[in-house]
């Protein structure tokens, strides 16, 4: 049976150079690894006012230097609407930055399920060691804008030190 309204698309390596710090290792690695994958079920129109969305999303592990695999990151495009996540398999970090440019972070794991208001900046982090899963329900106006904070991004990296991740704001980042 066809469903109407599904969707898949996946992001390589070699389309995330913007949101990696370490370009130098960035360039050693191969551009088509496949970094994570997005599946939705868009029931009606993109764009239509009262609709939802429904995804998922599995990010593989991996680091680019000391930097976790991640999703590139975005704000909605109409910023009042929020989203819920919730995670199914795995263990990250969910990334945010409000437009005060306050920027936390919340833990990800299998069951841990996140509110994300309207104005708020996500990026998902995976920190494991498996492909990190998680589900997403989301306005079909939401829409998405990838230019956060002027280009300058969510003002926060997850870097691995010692084998553990850590959560460092990027000061000149941050507005
Ligand atoms: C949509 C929702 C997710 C992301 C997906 C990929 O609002 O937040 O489905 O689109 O996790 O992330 P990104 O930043 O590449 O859109
Ligand atoms: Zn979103």
């Amino acid at each position: 049976m066809r469903v109407p309204g599904l969707r898949s698309s996946e992001k390589k390596l070699g389309q995330l150079k913007a949101v990696f710090h370490d370009k130098e290792a960035w360039q050693k690695m191969d551009p088509e690894t496949i970094v994570y994958q997005v599946w939705s079920w868009e029931p009606v129109p993109a764009g239509t006012e009262g609709g939802l969305f429904w995804g998922g999303t599995e990010i593989q592990p991996g680091c680019v230097g000391n930097e976790y695999f991640m999703t590139h990151g975005h704000r909605h495009a109409i910023v009042n609407r929020a989203e819920f996540y919730g995670t199914t398999v795995g263990q990250g970090k969910l990334v945010l930055r409000d437009e005060s440019g306050r920027v936390w972070s919340e833990e990800m794991k299998p069951g841990s399920l996140h509110y994300i208001p309207g104005r708020v900046a996500h990026r998902v982090v995976n920190t494991g060691g498996v492909p990190l899963r998680f589900v997403a329900c989301w306005p079909s106006d939401a829409g998405h804008d990838y230019e956060i904070a002027g280009g300058k991004g969510l003002g926060a990296r997850v870097l691995q030190r010692n084998g553990e991740p850590v959560f460092e704001i990027i000061p000149d980042a941050v507005a």
